[in-house]
């Protein structure tokens, strides 16, 4: 690299290339080790998918700065520098800018034209490739791509995931010297239970992990960082996707329990800031990268939605993409739409000029007394729901506890919400079974006019799609003890960390029992409710241990919260003429 730096890289060259049979690159840049190292050792697959493998490219692979073979000091989400003018001054999109050069102009029988991508952080690396402006890069696929760890991954709006509990030891110790062993494992947790909503609980505050990670550097780094300050904000690369002047396809999951928020905030962001720029966007109904991997009968959950659905993204979109910008005319004319997205109630793909789409039409769904739900903007000169939450007895954030031990959350995305719904500290409002098929496309807006009789509170909104109490199983069932009749399936949630409302940066105490706004937005869907379904809105205060426990009584620093700071507190969810909450929608006619 420009500062001396040698990062380890990997090149598998077709058999056959030559000066007249010439080969673009198609490249990944990870944090996650580029095995097996060395030579004559390969990977079982190579690329994207196996229709790229077939297709032949010169496959690069390459361990990012400060990880596994390569040299250097790792830092998560590496800050981008604006404007670089020094060697010293160096980024992710600097090493792929070095990389690209080194690559075009010393592996034999390119054709001067590489490829990127990623799922995850490496489509974080993506990302900050993209940005590199290096002439010879024309076609970027950011998969999942990581883009702001303050929200998604780590944190969402704030609050913290502790459903990554078990990842820190990754992400937050040094490799002393280049190795392709997994030196962070002795730093893993060791647990003698499966249970991670006990263990956690039994934790106790955030404070006592410090009894696994308190030499753990970024662990320490979230307990100095509660707040959006400029630790987290120069770790978003979503400011700089400015001046991209190649082709990107930006793919997601809308069931992705880890980056969500990343494919489509790059996405638009991209498509705001770069007029007259490719840039599309794929949605599947998919969890965390599942669209790279074929199962067969696609499901998510208890959620089945069709056969090979991986592959036909891969063949009919992926290679498609890939084929045309570096191998093909290059000019755009790839035949994919704009946005190609899994419509996750319908069970098939829907393709849109632009995203969020133009016909799209906002909408409120107001909160009512006795749970209901509707259109119709209540009437009731008073009319209040309230709930005591407790943070000694959270709110399970599922009933399946097979996931809460595992490195990232993954099913409740989709998960049955029925145990929820029958808890007191469980809000829930419901719509009527649907008399016509209802389609929400686009973006939507939680907006609660909320009092706590605390001083800080967590709203974990969720929006859920009631099955008929007819509807029948499928023929792939997961689990022999769910039943899809009168199925809550989970459609989209999200939570709001009270103190966060007017700014990430400048949190602030809730006034005790005054009435307060809350409004903050959930991630896009594409999900029509079908006739005979209800549409369900399901609000709590805690969801465990997906979410750290908020103390309700406000703390500066919840990562250094005591034992004696957790409190009860009574929260009211108003719903009267003056002072109405509920979703706003986007419906697609
Ligand atoms: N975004 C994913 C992740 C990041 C950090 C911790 C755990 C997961 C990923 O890179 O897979």
């Amino acid at each position: 690299m420009r500062d001396g730096i040698k990062l380890h890289t990997i090149v598998y060259s077709p058999k056959d290339a030559s000066t007249t049979t010439t080969y673009p690159f198609l490249m990944q840049r990870t944090c996650y080790s580029i095995a097996p190292y060395g030579e004559g050792k390969f990977a079982g697959q190579i690329g994207p998918n196996k229709f790229l493998m077939r297709d032949k490219y010169i496959f690069v692979y390459q361990d990012v700065r400060g990880r596994y073979m390569s040299e250097g000091t790792w830092t998560n989400m590496t800050p981008q520098i604006a404007n670089k003018t020094k060697s010293s001054e160096v980024d992710e999109s600097s090493d792929a800018y070095d990389t690209i050069d080194w690559l075009v102009k010393n592996v034999p029988n390119n054709n001067g034209r590489i490829g990127q991508w990623g799922i995850s952080y490496p489509g974080f690396y993506t990302v900050a490739g993209a940005l590199s402006q290096h002439p010879a890069l024309k076609a970027s696929s950011p998969q999942a791509p990581v883009s702001d760890f303050f929200f998604e991954d780590f944190h969402h709006n704030g609050a913290y995931t502790q459903g990554y509990f078990l990842t820190f030891p990754v992400f937050g110790i040094q490799h002393d010297k280049p190795t392709t062993d997994n030196w962070w494992l002795p730093g893993l947790i060791q647990a003698n239970t499966k249970d991670g909503y006990q263990f956690n609980l039994d934790l106790g505050p955030l404070k006592n992990f410090d009894k696994y990670y308190k030499d753990n550097f970024f662990w320490q780094e979230h307990e100095e960082h509660p707040n959006y300050d400029e630790f987290w904000k120069k770790r978003s690369i979503v400011p700089h996707l400015k001046n991209v002047k190649h082709a990107v396809m930006t793919v997601g999951g809308w069931f992705d329990a880890e980056d969500l928020y990343g494919p489509l905030t790059v996405y638009k962001t991209l498509e705001k800031n770069n007029p007259g720029t490719y840039n599309t966007l794929v949605m599947g109904p998919f969890g965390h990268g599942r669209w790279s991997q074929e199962t067969g009968h696609t499901l998510h959950s208890n959620v089945y939605f069709g056969d090979s659905v991986a592959t036909f993204y891969q063949r009919e979109i992926e290679t498609k993409f890939f084929q045309h910008f570096l191998k093909g005319a290059g000019d755009g004319k790839t035949g994919l739409p704009d946005a190609y997205l899994f419509n996750t109630g319908k069970k098939s793909w829907e393709t849109f000029n632009k995203w969020p789409a133009a016909n799209a039409e906002k909408k409120m769904l107001y909160f009512h007394a006795n749970g209901k739900l509707t259109f119709e903007a209540p009437k009731e000169a008073k009319s209040v729901s309230e709930y005591v939450s407790d943070p000694l007895k959270p709110v399970p954030y599922l009933e399946d506890n097979t996931e809460t031990m595992g490195f990232t959350p993954f099913n409740y995305m989709s998960e049955d919400q029925r145990f929820a719904a029958r808890r007191t500290d469980v809000l829930v409002f419901q719509t009527e079974p649907l008399s016509e098929d209802i389609t929400l496309g686009g973006e939507i807006m939680a907006k609660l006019k909320i009092s706590t009789t605390g001083s800080d509170a967590d709203f974990f909104v969720k929006l859920v799609d009631v099955y008929p109490g007819e509807e029948p199983n499928h023929a792939y069932m997961p689990n022999k003890n769910v039943t899809l009749s009168n199925y809550h399936q989970m459609v989209r949630s999200e939570i709001m960390r009270a103190r966060f409302r007017n700014s990430f940066e400048k949190p602030e105490p809730l006034t005790p029992n005054k009435v307060t706004d809350i409004n903050f937005r959930l991630q896009d869907v594409l999900h029509t409710f079908k006739k005979g379904h209800r549409i369900q809105i399901q609000v709590q205060s805690t969801a465990f241990p997906l979410f750290d426990r908020n103390p309700q009584r406000y703390i500066p620093n919840i990562y250094l919260a005591n034992e004696k700071d957790f409190i009860k507190a009574t929260h009211r969810v108003y719903h009267q003429m003056d002072l109405t909450s509920g979703l706003e929608i986007s419906i697609l006619k």
